[in-house]
């Protein structure tokens, strides 16, 4: 039987578009994150095509987020996919010059908070006889560039600990997935920005970035796979993004 979906950050962007899609799908879920007002609406929202639960959780928490699990009513408990989506990146400062509580608040989102909500819901999803787990990665994990520092190795932490999830889980019927975007708008570089409208639009400005319905199309073909099939890593970016050449300073 088919269980919960279990989004983390679904507040907004890809958290939220995933919600949408998952519920077209009549699938039932579980949205978690900080903004309740957020989570309320969207509840709301989707409350006719599918049963829908919302609750306030920062995933930094690591007591609120093992409690969440004991928590879950009944037939949400029973979580068979957890996205783990939650995250974020602050600042483009380079190394030398960033504010430290940027670096510790992006480890403590996007490693430590992934780490805790795995760690709560996989034996949920072992136990139920399988289920998937994808986590959002980013091309920041593979491809530097300036200012990506601490982001780029925290998604270089969710891109490996995918793959040792996978070989923890061999014969366990559990898939994982790191999906690993590129430039996408939501509201990504707002809160990198701090709330700089100006700065966070001049990122997508004159380009065709991927939308959020975009990933949440990504992520829902991912699941619904025949459930033999696990994809591992799924890199994505728009057609207008690529690398750059490699940089050399030359001291004349
Ligand atoms: P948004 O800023 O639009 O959404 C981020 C979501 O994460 C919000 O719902 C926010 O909810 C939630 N969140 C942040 N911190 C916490 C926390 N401590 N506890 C719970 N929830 C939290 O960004 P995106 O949708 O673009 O980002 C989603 C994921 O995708 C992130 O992991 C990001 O790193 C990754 N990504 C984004 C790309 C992009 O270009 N947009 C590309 C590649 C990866 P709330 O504030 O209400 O708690
Ligand atoms: C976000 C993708 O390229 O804006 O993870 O850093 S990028």
């Amino acid at each position: 039987m088919m269980g919960s979906i279990l989004i983390t950050g679904a507040s907004s962007g890809f958290g939220q578009a995933s919600a949408r899609r998952f519920a077209a799908a009549g699938r039932r879920l579980v949205l978690a994150a900080r903004r309740m007002d957020r989570i309320n609406n969207l509840v709301e929202e989707l409350s006719d095509k599918t049963d829908c639960l919302g609750i306030e959780l920062d995933v930094r928490d690591r007591k609120a987020v093992s409690t969440l699990v004991t928590t879950l009513p009944e037939p949400f408990s029973d979580v068979e996919v957890l996205i783990n989506n939650a995250g974020l990146a602050l600042g483009l400062e380079g190394g030398d010059k960033v504010d430290l509580d940027y670096w510790d608040t992006m480890v403590d989102t996007n490693i430590k908070g992934l780490m805790y909500c795995t760690r709560a819901i996989l034996p949920r999803i072992v136990s139920r006889g399988g289920g998937h787990v994808v986590n959002l990665g980013s091309v920041a994990a593979s491809w530097p560039y300036p200012g990506g520092n601490v982001y780029g190795g925290t998604k270089a932490f969710v891109q490996q600990f995918s793959r040792n999830l996978r070989t923890d889980l061999m014969g366990k019927n559990v898939r994982v997935t790191c999906v690993e975007p590129g430039m996408c708008e939501t509201e990504f570089s707002l809160v990198r920005f701090e709330g700089d409208e100006r700065k966070a639009d001049a990122v997508y400005e004159g380009m065709k970035p991927l939308s959020a319905g975009d990933v949440a199309e990504i992520i829902f073909f991912i699941t619904s796979l025949p459930s033999h099939i696990n994809i591992n890593q799924l890199e994505v970016m728009p057609v207008n993004q690529t690398w750059s050449p490699f940089s050399v300073h030359r001291d004349s």
